[in-house]
């Protein structure tokens, strides 16, 4: 065992979705422990200065959080099927889409948990046996419903709000929609492996909308290309995946036109809406610092409706990762990613001129002002 990674989770948590499937298609060696109360309020808070899960703890007893840097730390260290790709436009495409499924998808995951009762039981169950293993089923269902009571509090200012369910659910149709036909044709988003942008999507289909029962009967189960691709993400039986392409010349599939074209309306509105807020607050924040972690609302098109939500400054961070990305590559090959983003509407993503920024557990901190 001792090679042997642990990742502290729960099959209910988005990001432990993510790292978990993203672990799986690596072939690392590693052990899924469930969060108990003691490891989420103390080891965890401890090592990370955050209540917050997944946290990976490395064979040489490093703890890791954050499903990216996870990801990092693994690719690092395995590259034999490295989930970001080589050539300039997938390799862009890829970190966008893994931002926009970390953090445009939230809002969602939480509606389709949280606003329908019948959701409550697996909740329950899971959380409370992982919480409080050697505890009375009572004492679980107590702390479940501190727990629940938390994640409600946070509905409000991710989106959740009752005015808000017709945009988010025509919204998702569409969009689940659209993510069921480019798996009809297509085993991947970018091709026939996984890349960052499988893991970022499959944090919110794996955990809540595959397998909250509500979303995963009336969302996924009608949608089976959907289905199937959410069941290839959680169990890549076929070792030989690594080794089977991308889509040749560095292209991007039709099928996944309709959701880039959304990204760029939508998601890149968001981000500029964080980054107005964040600059503003710029000249205030004392330095070294963390930004909040919520801000004031944005508002931002979503579908053919609008979309209140509070601005997370973490959110930028992701985006930061994508942008190093394109200012890493030679001039050629920012040439072709600009040319890819002005096809498809998506040229002031490069425009959006973050302040520099560190991560520190779910909060970040402006380097400028960094002591
Ligand atoms: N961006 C982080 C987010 C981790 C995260 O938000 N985890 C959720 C569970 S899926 C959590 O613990 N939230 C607690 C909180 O927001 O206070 C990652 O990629 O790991």
């Amino acid at each position: 065992m001792k090679d042997t990674y642990t990742l502290y989770g729960w099959h209910l948590s988005y990001f432990t979705g993510k790292a978990l499937c993203y672990l799986r298609y690596k072939r690392v060696p590693f052990v899924l422990r469930d969060v108990d109360m003691y490891t989420l309020l103390r080891r965890i808070r401890r090592k990370t200065g955050a209540v917050v899960m997944p946290v990976m703890v490395t064979p040489q007893g490093e703890w890791i959080q954050d499903s990216s840097v996870i990801i990092d730390h693994i690719e690092a260290r395995f590259p034999d099927s490295l989930v970001l790709p080589d050539t300039p436009v997938q390799r862009f495409a890829a970190s966008l889409l893994e931002a926009w499924g970390d953090e445009w998808w939230i809002p969602m995951a939480m509606h389709t948990r949280w606003s329908y009762p019948e959701n409550y039981a697996l909740f329950e169950h899971d959380a409370g046996s992982a919480l409080l293993p050697f505890m009375p089923g009572f004492v679980q269902r107590m702390a479940v419903r501190k727990v629940a009571g938390r994640l409600r509090a946070m509905l409000h200012s991710v989106g959740v709000r009752p005015e808000q369910f017709a945009v988010m659910d025509a919204w998702m149709a569409q969009t689940l929609d659209q993510l069921d036909r480019h798996f009809a044709q297509q085993p991947f988003l970018l091709g026939a492996h996984p890349t960052v942008a499988d893991f970022g999507l499959v944090g919110s289909l794996y955990g809540h909308q595959g397998r909250d029962p509500w979303p995963a009967r009336e969302l996924v189960a009608p949608r089976p290309h959907l289905r199937a691709w959410i069941d290839r993400m959680a169990q890549p039986q076929d070792g030989s995946l690594a080794a089977s392409p991308l889509l040749a010349d560095d292209r991007i599939a039709p099928t996944l036109e309709p959701v880039l074209r959304a990204i760029f309306a939508e998601f890149v509105p968001l981000l500029q809406g964080i980054n107005a807020q964040v600059k503003a607050l710029l000249p205030q924040l004392a330095p070294g610092r963390p930004l909040p972690r919520t801000l004031k609302d944005v508002e931002v098109p979503m579908g053919g409706g609008r979309f209140l939500r509070a601005a997370i400054p973490y959110t930028l961070w992701m985006a930061q990762r994508t942008l190093d990305l394109y200012r890493a590559m030679t001039p050629d090959e920012q040439a072709k990613v600009r040319d890819w983003l002005s096809a498809l509407g998506g040229e002031a993503l490069l425009a959006l001129d973050i302040a520099r920024l560190r991560r520190a557990g779910l909060r970040v901190i402006p380097e400028s002002s960094a002591a």
